[in-house]
C-alpha cells in the first residue's frame, strides 16, 4: 500500500501563523530560522499515514484475485492500424480487456492478412499473431457510408488508433478538430515514423526506423557495415510506447474529461531505446571509452559512439562466448559478464586462482586493457561445456550469464509456455500455431489469448449491436458498398445468371 511520511510542523508554530493569518507550513518554516530556545524542543514527530482513497474511488473488491475484470475493461478502441507497429499496441490493450475494433479495408483488410503467407487460403502468420483478441469490420473510409459509420464510431469509442502515412488520416476527413468535434472525450493516437521537422512526411518502416534512430550505427562490429537487428525495435517498441501513452491519456481524461492527441515517433522510440548509446557520446568527450573491446586493443575513438560488437552496454564488461559444439550448432554460444562482486569466482572456475590477487586481474580498472585476453581465456573453458552446463556451474555462483537461445528452443521452452509468454492458438482456416502472448503480467487482469478475426467477421455485429443502426439503416450501407461487395438481391442474382 502507498504510503506518505508526513513532517509535522511545531504545534506553537502553527497557533502563531493561525493568529497572523500564515499558512502553517510557511510559519513552521520561519520559526526554525529562530535561535534555539532554552527548553529544548522535542523533535518533530514522524508520523506515517496511509494515502486516503480519493473521494470517489470505488469499494475495494472482494471477488478473489484475477476474477474482477480486466484492467481496461469498458476501453474501446477503434483500431485503424496495419502492419506491425500499430497492430502490437491495440493487441496490448486488447489483452489488457479493450473491446478493439479493427476497420479494415473492404476486399483485403490489412495488408499483412496475404503478406509471407505459409497456408495458402489462410490468414498469414504475420497477421494472427499481430492481431489477437480484436474485432474485425470491413469499411470503406472513403465512402459517404463509410464516413457515416466511421461518425458513429467515434462517437461511441474512447480512442482511435492509427499509423497510416503521415497525413492520410486527413486525407480520409478524420482531422483532429473533426474527431474531437464529435467527441471531445476521443484519444487520438497516432504511431509516424517521424516527429515534426525535416522527415516528417516520410513512410517509414521497421529497419528505417532502427538507422533513423541511432540503433543501426551503434550495432555490429568496428570493422563492419552497420546493422540492424532482430528485435522490432521500430515497430513493436514504438507500439508498447504509445500503448503507455494511451493509457496515460485515458488516465488524464478520468481527471480533465477531454481527450488529446498522443504521438509516438519510431525514431524517437528507438532513440529511446538507444539512450545508454547517446550517454556514451556524451561520455567521449571525457576520453576513451575504457569499457569497449577497442580501448584494450588499442583501437582509436572517432567523432562518434562506435560499434561495440558484443560488448555489455553497462559498467559490469560481457562478450559473447563459444560453448562447446560451436562448430556444428550456430547457437552454442555464451552470454558471460565479468561482474565485480564475483570476479573472485569466476577465477576459481575458470581455474586462474592467481589472477584474485594479480595487480594485472584484481581490479575492474586494471583488467580493463585486458578484456580480450581475459574473455579468450574464460572461453577456453566455455568451450569445454554446453551453454546450458555453464549456466548450472555459474548460476549457484551467482555470476551472471545467458545461453544464446534459438527460435526452436524458445518455442519449446516449457516454462515460457507455463507463463503463457509462448500460447498456442487455434484458428479456423490455419489450425494450430504458436504465438507470444502477453509479455506484460497483471496478477488481477489476466490475459486470455484469443484468435485474430477472419476479415470484416464481426461487421455485422458491430453495426447492429455496438453502432446500433437499424436493419434498414445497415441495409442501406451495405447496399451502397462501404463494408464490400454489394450484396446481391434475389432479383439481381436472377438478372446476373
Ligand atoms: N478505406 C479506404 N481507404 C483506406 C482504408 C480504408 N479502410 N484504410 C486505409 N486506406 C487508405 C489510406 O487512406 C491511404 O490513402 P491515401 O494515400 O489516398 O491517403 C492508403 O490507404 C494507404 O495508406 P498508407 O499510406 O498508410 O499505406 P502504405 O501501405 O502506402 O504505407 C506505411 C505503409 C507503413 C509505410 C505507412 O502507413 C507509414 O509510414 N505509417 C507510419 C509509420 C508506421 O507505422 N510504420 C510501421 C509500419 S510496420 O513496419
Amino acid at each position: 500500500m502507498a504510503r506518505k511520511i508526513v513532517k509535522k510542523a511545531p504545534v506553537k508554530a502553527k497557533a502563531k501563523a493561525k493568529a497572523k493569518g500564515k499558512a502553517p507550513r510557511a510559519a513552521a518554516k520561519s520559526a526554525k530560522k529562530k535561535p534555539a530556545p532554552k527548553v529544548v524542543a522535542k523533535k518533530p514527530a514522524l508520523k506515517v499515514v496511509a494515502r486516503s482513497a480519493p473521494k470517489a474511488a470505488p469499494r475495494i473488491s472482494k471477488k478473489p484475485w484475477g476474477q474482477d475484470g480486466k484492467a481496461l475493461d469498458g476501453v474501446r478502441i477503434l483500431d485503424f492500424t496495419h502492419v506491425q507497429s500499430g497492430p502490437t499496441c491495440t493487441q496490448l490493450l486488447a489483452w489488457f480487456g479493450a473491446d478493439v475494433i479493427k476497420i479494415e479495408r473492404p476486399g483485403q483488410g490489412d495488408i499483412t492478412r496475404g503478406q509471407l503467407v505459409d497456408v495458402p487460403g489462410a490468414d498469414s502468420l504475420y497477421f494472427t499473431m499481430l492481431n489477437h483478441n480484436k474485432r474485425s469490420i470491413t469499411l470503406d473510409s472513403k465512402s459517404t457510408e463509410g464516413m457515416r459509420v466511421l461518425e458513429r464510431l467515434v462517437k461511441t469509442c474512447d480512442v482511435l488508433v492509427e499509423n497510416f502515412a503521415p497525413g492520410a488520416l486527413d486525407r480520409m476527413g478524420l482531422t483532429w478538430e473533426r474527431i474531437h468535434g464529435w467527441n471531445p472525450r476521443m484519444i487520438v493516437a497516432s504511431v509516424k515514423g517521424f516527429g515534426p521537422g525535416t522527415y516528417e512526411d516520410c513512410k517509414v518502416y521497421e529497419n528505417i526506423a532502427q538507422c533513423a534512430g541511432g540503433a543501426a550505427s551503434t550495432t555490429g562490429f568496428l570493422d563492419g557495415i552497420p546493422l540492424v537487428t532482430g528485435a522490432q525495435i521500430g515497430d513493436s517498441g514504438t507500439g508498447l510506447h504509445l500503448a503507455l501513452g494511451i493509457v496515460c491519456a485515458l488516465m488524464q481524461r478520468n481527471r480533465t474529461g477531454r481527450g488529446q492527441r498522443v504521438l509516438a515517433a519510431m525514431q524517437d522510440g528507438v532513440l529511446n531505446l538507444c539512450r545508454v548509446k547517446l550517454r556514451d557520446q556524451q561520455r567521449l568527450k571525457a576520453g576513451p571509452l575504457k569499457e569497449y573491446t577497442q580501448y584494450g586493443q588499442n583501437i582509436p575513438f572517432g567523432e562518434a559512439t562506435p560499434r561495440a560488437g558484443n560488448d555489455s552496454g553497462g559498467g559490469q564488461p560481457g562478450v559473447i562466448l563459444k560453448c562447446k559444439g560451436w562448430e556444428t550448432d550456430p547457437n552454442a554460444y555464451i552470454y558471460f559478464i565479468t561482474q565485480a562482486p564475483v570476479w573472485e569466482k569466476i577465477c576459481d572456475l575458470i581455474g586462474e586462482p592467481e589472477w584474485k590477487t594479480h595487480p594485472d586481474y584484481a581490479k575492474p580498472p586494471a583488467r580493463l586493457p585486458r578484456l580480450k585476453e581475459i574473455f579468450e581465456r574464460i572461453e577456453q573453458w566455455t568451450m569445454t561445456k554446453t551453454k546450458f552446463e555453464v549456466m548450472e556451474l555459474c548460476n549457484p555462483l551467482d555470476i551472471p550469464v545467458g545461453p544464446i537461445l534459438s527460435m526452436k528452443e524458445l518455442a519449446e521452452d516449457q516454462s515460457l509456455r507455463n507463463t503463457g509468454t509462448i500460447v498456442e492458438v487455434d484458428h479456423p482456416t490455419r489450425g494450430a500455431y504458436l504465438s507470444v502472448g502477453n509479455p506484460i503480467k497483471l496478477s488481477d487482469s489476466i490475459t486470455d489469448v484469443k484468435r485474430s478475426p477472419l476479415l470484416g467477421e464481426h461487421t455485422d455485429e458491430i453495426l447492429s449491436k455496438v453502432l446500433k443502426f437499424t436493419p434498414r439503416q445497415i441495409a442501406e450501407i451495405k447496399a451502397s458498398g462501404a463494408t464490400g461487395e454489394v450484396p446481391k438481391t434475389p432479383e439481381k442474382a436472377i438478372a446476373a445468371e
